[in-house]
């Protein structure tokens, strides 16, 4: 398998985050990528540039990524940048100078710090997928592997949260349709729902998102996610969201998995992009599904059956000792 993999994506290091309303260590740390990085031959990302990354944020998300350490430092305060304010539904669309007010409009939570190189890291985030892409469209091998962090899937158009600021996948996702994709496929297997990704593809015809997660009455990020959310306008019925209570095992997984693929092969997409989480582990510390590593190979071979190419893109996954098993699993399974 090839497997891309940046450096730089090590240096985003927040200190601690607001986990059910207590200071925890931030749990997204960088030894999680190397953890996996270690078990393969990575090669580094090519750089693909803004334009990748402004056909899915908007312009002024992304100068607020990049500036928005530097004004809270010169708020005098130090440590990292942290939300605590929200515009919520029905104020006005208000643009606010104040870093303060900045970080509350461009969040939906305060576990996500922005720390000095949060915008190093995201960006060679996304550009580790736009490489694995680019690899898997020119190559002949049926996957690629974008080993990204930080994780992407919980950042929408113009907002971070849930440990993600750019939202890798669905760059890769759109960036496969600019390249001349007709219909591509977003399949998220993490713990948590893929809530940025939904909203970005909510409305989109030609880009069928599909989530397996835990149910959003008892787990983040609560406000999607729903067996409901089924897409809107033109993207009517290419959202499908399939929510699984805590203490779900592989068995219950894999039946909802498999229907899961029969939608997705019906609709015939050109490409796949896993939105790949470890999180459904048994030992995470933050998750409550209870899936082993061999599982991952099934999950993997399940996938596979769609028989299309297959971009599998790095999302969340805590149990550090573990990560790198399940995530090679995973990776056989794919490329069996
Ligand atoms: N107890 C990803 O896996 N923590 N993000 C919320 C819930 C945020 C997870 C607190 C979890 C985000 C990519
Ligand atoms: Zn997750």
């Amino acid at each position: 398998m090839r497997v891309i993999f940046d450096p730089r994506q090590t240096e985003h290091a927040p200190e601690r985050e607001l986990h059910n309303g207590a200071w925890a260590p931030y749990a997204e740390v960088p030894a999680r990528a190397e953890s996996i990085a270690a078990l393969f031959d990575c090669q580094p990302a090519r750089d693909f540039g803004m334009a990748p990354l402004e056909a899915v944020h908007a312009p002024e998300y992304l100068q607020f990524l990049q500036d928005a350490w530097t004004d809270w430092q010169q708020t005098g305060r130090g440590g990292d940048a942290i939300p605590y304010a929200f515009p919520v539904r029905r104020r006005r669309a208000l643009s606010l100078e104040r870093i303060d007010a900045r970080m509350g409009r461009h969040a939906f939570d305060a576990a996500t710090p922005i720390a000095r190189d949060t915008w190093k890291s995201a960006y060679w985030s996304a550009q580790t997928a736009l490489t694995a892409l680019e690899d898997l469209l020119t190559g002949t091998q049926p996957a690629t592997f974008a080993l990204c962090r930080p994780p992407g899937h919980h950042s929408g158009h113009d907002y971070m949260g849930g440990y993600c600021y750019l939202n890798s996948a669905a760059i890769a996702a759109r960036h496969a349709l600019s390249s001349g994709a007709k219909r591509v496929a977003v399949l998220d297997v993490d713990y948590h729902h893929g809530n940025g990704t939904q909203d970005i593809f909510y409305e989109s015809a030609d880009v069928f998102f599909a989530s397996i997660h835990a149910d959003p009455s008892t787990d983040y990020p609560f406000y999607w996610g729903h067996a409901d959310e089924c897409g809107a306008g033109e993207g009517q019925g290419t959202t499908l969201n399939v929510p699984l209570p805590r203490g779900t095992q592989w068995n219950a997984y894999r039946d909802a998995l498999a229907g899961v693929v029969e939608r997705l092969s019906a609709w015939k997409p050109e490409l796949v992009v896993v939105s790949f989480g470890a999180d459904t582990f048994a030992g995470d510390p933050i998750s409550e599904f209870l899936l082993r590593t061999e599982d991952y190979e099934q999950m993997a071979q399940l996938v596979a059956t769609i028989g299309v190419p297959i971009l599998v893109v790095m999302e969340g996954g805590y149990a550090i000792g573990d990560l790198g098993a399940n995530t090679a699993s995973f990776l056989a399974g794919i490329a069996t």
